[in-house]
């Protein structure tokens, strides 16, 4: 099959990049087009995950695509970021799951884990044999992860957690989940378990009713005395920043996956509007108002890739810090959101059907914007960084 969708590049951006980071965007572009456009409406409409999706990801590499050995594809940040661009241009529930499971669960793996643990879980992780999901925020505790309740106790060999996560991704489908807890015997410092979810005393809850990611599965967990051996401790995570330091890797790939929404809202507004026709036979893109919207979509887009382009070069010189990520995710995000209203707008009446990609595309970036730190909290981080006075 042919690709249909042909990019959004107005000023040669694809000068920019390499063959191989061209290959990696191309190829995942070409399995998004043919296995997960043709489904994705059905979907989205049924609140269905399409896990048929979950072997064929593995086989390509697209999990824990950006770390080295074990089984994993060793790219570099920018070939990583324009794979999850081309995800989210499929579904941003879509590229959620890779994110979690690549950027929140085998990243914490392979930079907190023992060898052991890196042995036994990344190689059947990168495959998809795996699932894992990363449970931090809290009923009480969303933006400031800090006041956590989850308690994790030592007692022999053992640790005994107690607590309850909200709104975990993949919650229910995971066979492991990573698990942000204070240790009561460690001064209620912050560390990772990996919590097997077979485990008695775990519990996986959906959340039902979800107008946004409906084709992602979203869970509350709760942990009742969850005996885990000590080993399932991850022992190099110490503090809040161990798990901030996940959330870097995911945001940044939500600043790129962002630009792949915006992208297929724009390629579906502007077809729509040369095809359209109102008043004296003319397509709607004649008009002036409809050419300014497309112009404003195509000028953000724009700007929207040299910045993840840029943070993307940072990040591979190892260079990027949190708040030039926070910059990212929550410019492209924001783009993102007004490209999917205003291309909502240009289809009319059409722009609420989901026979088009754009409401959905529009209601998942609602979570987005909130999840992996909200709009306003990134906008804090960076306000903090430029001011040195912590706003939060
Ligand atoms: P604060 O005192 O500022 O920091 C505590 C320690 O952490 C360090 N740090 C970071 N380290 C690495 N990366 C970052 N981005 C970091 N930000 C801070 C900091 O240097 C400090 O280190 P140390 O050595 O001094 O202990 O912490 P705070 O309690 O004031 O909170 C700061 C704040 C608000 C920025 C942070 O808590 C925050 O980012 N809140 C937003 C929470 C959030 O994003 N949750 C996401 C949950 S996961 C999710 O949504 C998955 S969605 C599915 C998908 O990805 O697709
Ligand atoms: P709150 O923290 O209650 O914030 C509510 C509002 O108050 C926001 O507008 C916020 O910006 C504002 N606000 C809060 N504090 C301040 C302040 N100091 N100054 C100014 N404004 C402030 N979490 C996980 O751990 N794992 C997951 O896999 C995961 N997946 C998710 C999937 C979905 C679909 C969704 C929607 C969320 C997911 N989350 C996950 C949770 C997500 O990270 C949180 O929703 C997010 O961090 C915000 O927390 P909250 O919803 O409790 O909002």
């Amino acid at each position: 099959m042919a690709i249909k969708f042909k990019g959004v590049d107005f000023i040669e951006f694809d000068t920019l990049l390499n063959d191989d980071e061209r290959l990696v965007r191309d190829n995942t572009r070409k399995f998004i087009e043919e296995n997960l456009i043709p489904i994705i409406e059905l979907c989205n409409r049924e609140g269905r995950f399409p896990k048929e999706l979950i072997k064929p990801m593995g086989e390509l590499g697209f999990y824990g695509a950006s770390l080295k050995g074990y089984g994993c594809a060793g790219m570099s940040a920018v070939e990583y970021g324009l794979m999850t661009q081309e995800l989210e241009r499929g579904d941003s529930g879509v590229r959620s799951f890779v994110s979690v499971q690549s950027a929140l669960c085998m990243y914490p793996i392979h930079t907190f884990g023992s060898q052991e643990q890196k042995q036994k879980y990344l190689p059947r992780m990168a495959l998809g044999e795996t699932l894992g999901c990363f449970g931090l925020t809290e009923p009480d505790a969303g933006s400031n992860p800090g006041a956590m309740r989850t308690r994790a106790r030592k007692d022999g060999d053992s640790y005994v957690l107690n607590g309850e996560k909200m709104w975990i991704t993949s919650g229910s489908i995971a066979d492991i989940a990573i698990i942000w807890a204070k240790v009561e015997n460690e001064g209620n410092l912050i560390r990772g378990f990996i919590v097997e979810t077979y485990r008695p005393g775990f519990k996986a809850t959906d959340v039902h009713g979800k107008l946004s990611l409906r084709a992602s599965v979203t869970s509350s967990l709760s942990l009742q005395d969850v005996r885990i051996p000590s080993e399932n401790l991850l022992p190099e995570s110490k503090g809040l920043k161990s798990p901030l330091s996940c959330l870097d890797q995911a945001r940044y790939g939500i600043a790129w996956g962002a630009i792949g929404a915006a992208m297929a809202c724009y390629d579906c507004a502007l077809q729509y509007a040369q095809f359209r026709k109102q008043f004296r036979d003319q397509p709607i893109a004649s008009h002036q108002l409809v050419q300014e919207k497309l112009v404003w979509m195509i000028s953000e887009i724009t700007k929207a890739q040299l910045l993840a382009l840029q943070v993307g070069r940072l990040k591979d010189r190892g260079k990027a810090k949190p708040w030039h990520i926070s910059m990212a995710k929550r410019n492209n995000v924001w783009m993102a959101l007004e490209c999917a209203r205003m291309a909502r707008d240009i289809l009319g009446a059409n722009g609420i059907a989901d026979e088009y990609p754009i409401f959905r595309h529009m209601a998942n970036l609602e979570s987005v914007k909130t999840y992996e730190g909200t709009h306003d909290i990134h906008a804090l981080i960076i306000g903090e960084h430029i001011t040195g006075l912590a706003a939060f």
